[in-house]
């Protein structure tokens, strides 16, 4: 949007905490990708609210969230790292898509399908709009690049679809965005079942590892993930637990498949569930020393909060303008 870097675009929802599939799926690639583009990294607090959250909850969460950004390394100078709730131009623009966005399109999301599923009691138009909003967020600040896990690859697509059919009656308004979905920790599977994605609001806290946990709990966890009665430390389709922990272990280490099958040849799952526990350790320990530290320190992150928030809004408003104008919104009178 300025100077001649592209631009990204990122967030995540403030609730529950964090898992694992958060920072391997996304957090730690949004550090790799930070000095290449132009970043804006939200805490997508407005996202939260389609499923039922307790106030004071959700906004001591949100706050950890983007105190997490920078401990995990982003640098709050050169990424602008903020609230989705102080940029008043994401509602404004999603209701505008929503006008752009079919039915059609919105029945076929799976993460509404499993959402509803899951909170039959509260199927609300925001769960039902989630991905218009989340169009909105990308589109905003004219995105050449979104980087998600797997599972959000579906909302990306109709972001692209909306974009196009604005600006094929409206001339280019928008940059079409592109994924980018790292190459390990792509989806992190639950520990306790490794047909579903590690989520962070599983019910069953032993299914996820938590960016919170203490080393034993780690390595409780990873002791009691389940695997299968195959014996072997192999990367095959019917072992999906061992797989799964393959996985893990690659994404913390830097090894690959390759090396992990080999260094754990004709070794135990006892030995293995170790070892994985003792790598996801290694990273998870300054993650959480440095988020320590940031916790204490109000000032700071308050400033992060404030300059930040204008920052985005402006880019935001320059975007949310011209679209307005295309419309045919009557012009402000200054
Ligand atoms: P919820 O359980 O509340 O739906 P979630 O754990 O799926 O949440 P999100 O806030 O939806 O988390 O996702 C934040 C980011 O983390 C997204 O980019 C998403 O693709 C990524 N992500 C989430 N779960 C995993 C996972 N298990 N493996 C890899 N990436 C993941
Ligand atoms: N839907 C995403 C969170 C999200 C997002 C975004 C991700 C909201 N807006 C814009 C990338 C770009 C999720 O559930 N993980």
């Amino acid at each position: 949007m300025s100077g001649d870097k592209k631009v990204l675009f990122s967030g995540m929802q403030s609730t529950g905490s964090l898992t694992l599939g958060n920072y391997l799926g996304a957090l730690k690639n949004w550090v790799s990708l930070s000095e290449e583009y132009e970043c804006f990294y939200s805490v997508v607090d407005m996202h939260s609210i389609t499923v039922r959250q307790d106030p004071a909850e959700l906004r001591k969460r949100a706050r950890n969230l983007l105190t997490l950004y920078i401990a995990a390394g982003l640098d709050p100078e050169k990424n602008c790292i903020y609230y989705q709730s102080h940029v008043s131009g994401h509602a404004e623009l999603a209701w505008i898509l929503n006008c752009f966005t079919y039915m059609g399109e919105l029945n076929r999301m799976t993460q509404f399908k499993d959402k509803a599923a899951k909170h039959a009691d509260n199927i609300n138009a925001g769960l039902y709009t989630y991905p218009v909003l989340m169009a909105a967020d990308i589109l905003l600040y004219q995105a050449d690049v979104v980087p998600v896990g797997k599972d959000q690859l579906q909302h990306l697509e109709i972001t692209r679809d909306i974009a196009q059919r604005f600006n094929g009656i409206y001339g280019d308004v928008f940059t079409i965005p592109e994924p980018y979905v790292g190459k390990v920790g792509a989806k992190i599977m639950s520990l306790q079942n490794p047909e579903k994605k590690m989520s962070k609001s599983d019910e069953n806290p032993n299914a996820s590892i938590y960016l919170t946990d203490d080393p034993d709990t780690v390595i409780r966890k990873c002791r009691r993930a389940v695997t299968d009665s195959e014996g072997a430390i192999a990367y095959r389709e019917e072992q999906p637990g061992i797989r799964n922990l393959i996985d893990i272990y690659c994404a913390c280490t830097g090894k690959t498949q390759e090396e992990t099958v080999k260094e754990f040849e004709g070794r135990g799952y006892g030995e293995f569930k170790l070892a994985v526990g003792e790598a996801v350790v290694d990273v998870l320990r300054p993650l959480q020393e440095r988020f320590a530290e940031l916790s204490k320190d109000k000032a700071y992150i308050d400033g992060v909060i404030k300059n930040n928030a204008e920052k985005a809004g402006y880019c935001a408003m320059k975007t949310l303008r011209k679209v307005q104008k295309k419309i045919g919104f009557p012009e402000r009178i200054r």
